[in-house]
């Protein structure tokens, strides 16, 4: 039988070869933060994520995962596919958040990790995989293995990926030298809680999932609260804006893996096109893509906060089918959004008939002005976090 020391080289070694950009090994002991966990529950900031407080006991305890767990082998997974492309859509086709361009994350890093349960098989382990969905708190154990440290927007950052990349762990009952945990690097920085359009982290490490456009736009099942719907702006799935003022992210290199790159429903579509899909059409488009799981009712939902926000009257046509939908969560939101439109037009009728000079303000300009807070990129970030 090799030696830990040799498990873990060859580990590590297998882990590069397949595409990881990190892999490092905690201890399988109860997660650090697991009181601050139980508190997050408790002040209900898991909102309707019902299944989170079903698996509290198991996140709470390694040895309720995996009987017998010695070692926790966390895998980093880069994502990032370079600058500017969300910006560069404002308002034309929705924000998508970057995970969500390409296939799937949890298919393509389960299969690695598998490729690597079977080497520690072989050398004597029993393991367990997860990849997001598990009863495991991963940003606990990725920062106890020294992947990276707990920023302030609660984002695991790394020193050379930043935010951009996902987490996938593999519990083994074989005990193999641990990695030491990181010092924190964020510093005095504060710019991903001033960044949040909603809100959300009500304060350092604290994120409050009621408030944030990740859980409404992604995990809230139903009608998104009337009074959060302008603060999500044109944001169609997910949110990156605590990811992209994030001045750690200006070391990030592009993903190696072609699957992340991104779809042409996600570059190429306008937003009102969104809303003339049919089911069998958005099955087709959204295959193996993490948006498939929100449905075409989840998606036309977003679809018409966003055209409620940044549309025009141009989409007022494609809006009124949708009132029609015989889902009735988007034809709720897509009245809404016709309200808006609508509202948005008399006052742009109103400014027009009171400006003496006649200069009506273009589409453009009305839109942005009335368009929720909007965040800097990082390539504006000034100082660094000590
Ligand atoms: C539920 C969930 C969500 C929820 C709630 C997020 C949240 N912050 O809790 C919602 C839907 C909002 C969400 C959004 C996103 N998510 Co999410 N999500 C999860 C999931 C399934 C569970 C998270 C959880 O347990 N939350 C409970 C809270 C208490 O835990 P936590 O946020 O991880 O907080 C930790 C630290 O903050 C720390 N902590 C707590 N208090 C304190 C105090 C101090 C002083 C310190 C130092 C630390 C500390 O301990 C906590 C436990 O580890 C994980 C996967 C998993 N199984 O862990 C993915 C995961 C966290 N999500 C991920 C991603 C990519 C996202 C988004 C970027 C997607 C997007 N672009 O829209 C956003 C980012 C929003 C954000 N700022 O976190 C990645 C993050 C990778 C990374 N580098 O950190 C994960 C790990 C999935 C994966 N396998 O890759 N997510
Ligand atoms: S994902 Fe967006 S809404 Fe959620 S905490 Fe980050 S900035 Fe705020
Ligand atoms: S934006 Fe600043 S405070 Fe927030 S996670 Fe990044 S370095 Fe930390």
């Amino acid at each position: 039988m090799p030696s830990p020391n040799e498990i873990k080289a060859e580990l590590l070694r297998r882990a590069a070869a397949i595409g990881f950009d990190d892999c490092r090994i905690a201890p399988a002991t109860a997660p650090r933060h697991r009181e601050e966990f139980r508190a997050w529950l408790e002040a209900g900031c898991a909102a309707e994520m019902d299944w989170i407080a079903r698996g509290a006991e198991k996140r709470s305890d390694p040895q309720k995962v995996l009987a017998g767990a010695r070692s926790v082998i966390v895998l980093a997974l880069n994502y990032w596919q370079g600058a500017n492309k969300t910006e560069e859509r404002v308002g034309q086709g929705g924000r998508i958040a970057r995970y969500a361009w390409g296939d799937d994350y949890h298919e393509i890093m389960e299969e690695k990790l598998r490729e690597l349960d079977s080497y520690l098989t072989a050398a004597g382990g029993c393991q367990k995989i997860y990849v997001d969905a598990g009863p495991v708190l991963e940003r606990d154990f990725a920062a106890e293995a020294g992947i990276g440290w707990h920023g302030k927007s609660t984002m695991l950052l790394n020193r050379q990926l930043g935010t951009w990349f996902f987490l996938g762990e593999i519990f083994t009952t074989l005990e193999l030298p641990f990695d030491p945990p990181q010092v924190a690097r964020c510093g005095s920085c504060t710019r991903c809680i001033e960044a949040c359009p909603t809100g959300a982290i009500s304060a350092p490490h604290q994120l409050d999932s009621r408030r944030c456009i990740s859980y409404l736009t992604i995990e809230l099942k139903g009608s998104i609260p009337v009074e959060l719907r302008s603060l999500i702006g044109d944001r169609i799935y997910g949110c990156d804006d605590c990811l992209d003022v994030c001045p750690w992210n200006r070391f990030a290199q592009v993903s190696r893996e072609a699957e992340f790159s991104a779809r042409p429903a996600v570059t190429q579509m306008r937003l009102r096109d969104f809303l003339a899909l049919t089911e069998e059409r958005f099955r087709e488009i959204f295959r193996g893509s993490p948006i498939k799981r929100i449905k075409r009712r989840g998606l036309l939902r977003n679809v018409c906060v966003a055209l409620g926000n940044v549309g025009t009257r141009d989409d007022l046509p494609a809006l009124t089918t949708a009132a029609c939908d015989h889902e009735p969560l988007v034809a709720e939101h897509a009245a809404w959004a016709i309200e808006q439109i609508n509202e948005r037009s008399r006052r742009d009728g109103l400014l027009h008939v009171q400006d003496p000079t006649n200069q009506r303000r273009s589409e453009t300009e009305f839109r942005y002005a009335d368009s929720p807070r909007r965040s800097s990129s990082t390539a504006e970030a000034g100082a660094f976090p000590t």
